[in-house]
């Protein structure tokens, strides 16, 4: 396994310093799912291979993860390991297909209490994925410092809604039933996951992720109480356990946490062990600063159909979420991620936006 001292040195280091509160000649800024879709060069790749052999094919998996950083060079401040939330639920022992023109599909979800039987009992999760650590530590050297890169897990919960609906959901009546009918079971898979989760982040710090974050995409879904009861408590152990590891290895990994539509919960996520809190585009940049208190960095928090708006409006509308954050303990990206029908010149003309406003702005 690669060291600290192996990899190249980092010549953009913004986003660490955001992460700090350090001072910044500009705003950092990435998109989530940067890499994918919307990319010509991806669809390219996408075409003669199947989602998951390109995630677990380390050299196809670095290649699609530069795609981005390539395209849009010194525009960019972090890159993102292609990957998938779902690769958890496969090292767990489910069956996971990514369907044409529909998203994930599990074939044999987990219906009743029983179906946990099909789980296997432990989970060897280095030696699973161990195609994702081998695919973070080759973009590393890859990157050759050109920026930070990011490991990421789903959140216990989003991946418990995944792996009892079968797929994406409109209501997630399935996932809730579960949690409103079977607690205790519903609490025994959300433990089981959080322990792959635990050990998949360690790996992928290990192997060199430089920053990691957790998406609870589906934490929106759920009612205040539910979040706490049913989220929370799993996210705040994993940012614990992964800390305290953290320190017995002498890393230093910044965790960020961007559980989506979870307005009401704000104040709590910002008080759990992460750095950093990203938000959703429904939320307004003044009253999430006053929520969180300043204890942590905030990132987001763009709508990404702005990036179907004429160049004028992206650029005004990125003038203000800028104001409204301030220079400070900010990342600048989109309140989701990009999607399929996007054009790569209008995510330009937001990253460039982006560093031209705050390169005027100056840190106060
Ligand atoms: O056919 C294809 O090429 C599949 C499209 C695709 C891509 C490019 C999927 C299917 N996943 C990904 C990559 C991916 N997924 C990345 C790495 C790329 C990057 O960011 O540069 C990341 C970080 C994810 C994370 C992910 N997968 C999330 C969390 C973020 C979010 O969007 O909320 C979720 C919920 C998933 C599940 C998933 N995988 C793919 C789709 C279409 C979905 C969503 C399905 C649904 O609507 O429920």
């Amino acid at each position: 396994m690669k060291t600290k001292r192996d990899f190249p040195s980092l010549k953009n280091d913004l986003i660490l310093r955001a992460v700090k509160g350090e001072e910044v000649e500009r705003i950092p800024v990435w998109v989530m799912r940067q890499a994918g879709r919307y990319l010509p060069e991806y669809l390219e790749v996408r075409k003669q291979n199947d989602f998951f052999k390109i995630c677990r094919t380390p050299e196809l998996a670095c290649k699609v993860t530069l795609q981005p950083i390539d395209r849009f060079a010194g525009l960019l401040d972090a890159s993102i390991i292609f990957c998938d939330i779902l690769v958890i639920p496969q090292a767990m022992g489910l069956e996971v297909q990514m369907v044409e023109g529909k998203g994930p599909h599990f074939p044999h979800p987990i219906r009743v209490v029983e179906d946990l039987k099909r789980l296997k009992d432990t989970v060897d999760v280095d030696k699973e994925l161990s195609y994702v650590y081998e695919a973070i530590t080759l973009t590393r050297i890859k990157l050759d410092g050109r920026c930070p890169l990011f490991g990421f897990v789903g959140a216990p919960w989003t991946l418990f809604a995944y792996m009892i609906e079968g797929g994406g959901s409109k209501t997630l009546s399935k996932a809730k039933t579960w949690l409103y009918t079977y607690p205790k079971e519903s609490h025994r898979l959300l433990q089981k996951t959080t322990d792959v989760i635990v050990d998949f982040i360690l790996g992928q710090i290990r192997a060199g992720a430089q920053m990691i974050q957790v998406f609870d995409s589906w934490g929106g879904e759920l009612t205040p109480k539910m979040f706490r009861t049913f989220s929370v408590p799993y996210l705040t152990q994993i940012a614990s356990r992964v800390k305290a590891a953290m320190v017995e290895e002498g890393l230093q990994v910044p965790l960020f946490i961007f559980a989506k539509g979870a307005h009401a919960s704000l104040d709590i996520l910002s008080s759990i062990g992460y750095d950093v809190v990203s938000l959703d585009c429904t939320i307004d940049p003044k009253q999430a600063r006053i929520d969180t208190k300043w204890r942590v960095t905030l990132q987001g928090n763009a709508d990404p159909n702005l990036l179907y708006a004429p160049a004028d409006v992206i650029k005004k509308e990125v003038r203000e979420m800028l104001n409204a954050f301030g220079a400070n303990n900010y990342i600048a990206n989109l309140g989701h991620g990009m999607m399929p029908g996007h054009s790569p010149d209008a995510l330009k003309v937001f990253l460039e936006a982006i560093r031209d406003h705050s390169s005027s702005m100056g840190n106060k």
